[in-house]
Order: C-alpha cells, then structure tokens, then sequence
C-alpha cells in the first residue's frame, strides 16, 4: 500500500481553525507510530475572510491548485455577520460535493464511555449508528426562483432534484455498509405519505435494492417518526440511509443523543477515488465559542481518522491508525480532560495533546 499522501489543509472559518490544528497534531503523531508520510498544502481559501477580501469564496484556478491532492481535510464554514450562508456554503463546501462528485456523506454516531448522554438510561454501545447521507443533489439544488418579489404577490420555488442513478449509488453504498457491520440493518429515511412523488419512489428504489442484498434486513421509517425514535429508541439503528436535506437533520440529531455534536466526524466521499474526498467535522464555524479555544476536536480528529481509514483503503496502515486514534479518544473520553460541551474545563490544545499523547501503536 502507497503510505504518503498529499493533503489539502482547509481550516475555513471559526472554531475550523481552531480544531484542525488539533486534527493535525493527531494526524502527526499517527503518522510517526504507523509510518504514513503527509504532506500539507495549507489553503486559506474558502473561507469567509478570503471573501471579504476577494469578493469569492475560492479562486477561479481552486481545481487546479487541488490537482494533485489526496484528500481535502476541512475546518467549518459560515461566518454569518459579514457573509451570508447561503454565499459561503454554496460558494465552497457544496462545491468541493458537487464537482469533486462526492456523492456518499459518512456521518457515524457513537455513544462512548464516559460521555453524558442527554438520553437517560443509556450506557456506552447503547448507540452505534451510521448516517449515509446523499450529498450532491436532492433537496440541496440551486434550481428555482422569486417572482414578484418584495410584493404581496411575491412567489418563491425551490426544486428539489432526484435521479435514479444518484438515488441507487447512495443506496447501495449503505446496504454495502450494512453488509460488513455485526447488525446487518439498513433504515431508509423519507416522508412518503407528504411527500407524495419523490419518497415513494425513494422508498421503491430501495426495495428493488434491497434484492441485491439478501443477509441485510432493512425498513422505511418517515423521517419524523424516526426523528423520535433516534431519541426514544437509538439503539435500534445501525445504519441509516437518507436524503441530502434529511440526512443534514438527522446527522445533527443523532450526535446530539450521543452527547454532543462535537464529537460527531464526516467523510464526503468519492468512492470511486476519481476525485479527491473530503473530511470535515459535522459542527460549523460556531461564531458564538470562536477565539476561545474551547471549542471539542473531536469530531475534527475522528474525521482525520477517517481520511487515514480511506485512504489506506480500509487495510494496512491507515486502518491501524484509523483504529488507534479511535481508542485514543475512548481512552481520553473515560479518563482525560474535557471540553465544556462534555462537562469539563480543558481547552481545544488540551484534549488535542492528551489524545495525541494517548496513541499508542
Ligand atoms: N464542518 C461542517 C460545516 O462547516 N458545515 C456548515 C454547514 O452548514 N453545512 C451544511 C451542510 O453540510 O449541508
């Protein structure tokens, strides 16, 4: 297996330049106990300030400057005082998923030892789910319009946009998914009594998928009811395969009965590798705990995790380190210091050096 890898190095906004310095201190050291070479290429673009600058998100050559990258390893965007939303997303992340054709968001939830968990009764295993997110078209499109605007007969429409070969790849990614995980379950996420043409017709397209997958028992769950099942019954999700919008929401959710959204890691994946990936936190730029440095890396940490995982190919040494971190933060989670969001009192640096200096080979 090749073992040196070229990554981008995009911390974007907010707390994402606070917790991906953190991310690398842990990719450093896994690097030096498994022998895996990275190399970074520091981006200070796409990032808001780049477009108080520029008046861009990102440069018009930003492909080029990625020609020859691995992976993309990211911060947050969003600083919504100076850019709105809309701008800084659709002007970078949403990018990076449509035209790096990232197609698969890997969104896992776990709940761990020595974690307070908002749900009671719950102990660490209790949750273990992975959210499979279809990430570049549905409900996320820039098709629609205004008509009349500013009036009282003002008019908006927004299309949401779903194709059967972009419906079936996210599908059988999670029955693959679910093929090598001990539950064998997959639970697809619509709103097929309201939504009355296109979940239907998700719901279809994946019972005809799952045909092709006879070991792995699988149901449909409206997206509300499961919303409140997540918080009432999580343990009876292993993986969970949704929509672009749907997949967002619950993706939030299900970290949140885990304890806190700042543990929670992403993987936008081209599965295919003709394009580089990207691994992100689920959190955003968090204005509100910026310039602290209390902000949790976790979720930075395992999404770097993730980026060794992947790029290792799911073997060798980037396994092994993708493992070791995870018994890292399980280590530092039972015994070692914490952010706010877990109760405790230790800076963004401090748990970034504890996990670092709890991985072992
Ligand atoms: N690190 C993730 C991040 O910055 N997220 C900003 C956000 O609002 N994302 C929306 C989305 O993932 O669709």
């Amino acid at each position: 297996m090749d073992s040196s890898f070229k990554i981008a190095v995009i911390p974007g906004d907010g707390i994402g330049k606070e917790v991906i310095p953190e991310g690398l201190r842990v990719l450093d050291r896994a690097g030096e106990l498994f022998g895996i070479t990275l190399e970074y290429q520091h981006i200070e673009w796409a990032s808001c300030d780049y477009y108080l600058q520029t008046g861009k998100m990102m440069p018009d050559d930003w492909k080029a400057q990625l020609a020859d990258v691995d992976a993309i390893y990211f911060g947050a965007v969003g600083w919504p005082e100076t850019v709105p939303d809309h701008i800084s997303l659709w002007g970078s992340l949403l990018k990076f998923r449509r035209e790096f054709d990232q197609y698969i968001n890997l969104r896992p939830a776990r709940l761990f030892d020595g974690v307070p968990c908002p749900l009671a009764g719950r102990a660490a295993g209790d949750i273990d789910m992975l959210i499979v997110r279809e990430n570049t078209e549905g409900e996320y499109t820039a098709v629609g319009g205004t008509m009349f605007e500013g009036t009282e007969r003002e008019v908006v429409m927004q299309q949401s946009v779903f194709t059967r070969h972009g419906t079936d790849r996210v599908l059988r990614f999670a029955f693959e998914q679910a093929r090598q995980r001990a539950r064998k379950h997959v639970t697809v996420a619509t709103k097929s009594n309201g939504v009355a043409v296109s979940m239907p017709w998700w719901d279809g397209r994946a019972a005809e998928m799952a045909q092709q997958f006879p070991e792995v028992a699988w149901d449909k769950q409206h997206i509300d009811a499961l919303c409140a099942r997540f918080v009432l019954q999580p343990q009876r999700f292993d993986v969970v395969v949704a929509s672009n919008l749907f997949g967002d929401i619950i993706s939030d959710l299900g970290p949140a009965c885990t304890g806190t959204l700042g543990l929670a890691p992403s993987a936008n994946l081209n599965p295919e590798r003709r394009f580089p990936s990207l691994f992100e936190p689920v959190h955003g730029s968090a204005p509100d705990i910026y310039g602290k440095n209390i902000a949790n890396p976790i979720g930075a940490i395992w999404s770097g995790a993730l980026m060794l995982d992947f790029l290792g190919e799911g073997e060798g040494a980037g396994r092994r380190a993708h493992d070791a971190i995870l018994v890292a933060i399980q280590k530092v989670l039972k015994d070692g210091p914490r952010t706010g969001d877990l109760g405790g009192k230790a800076s963004t640096t401090e748990m970034g050096q504890a996990i670092a200096a709890a991985l072992e080979a």
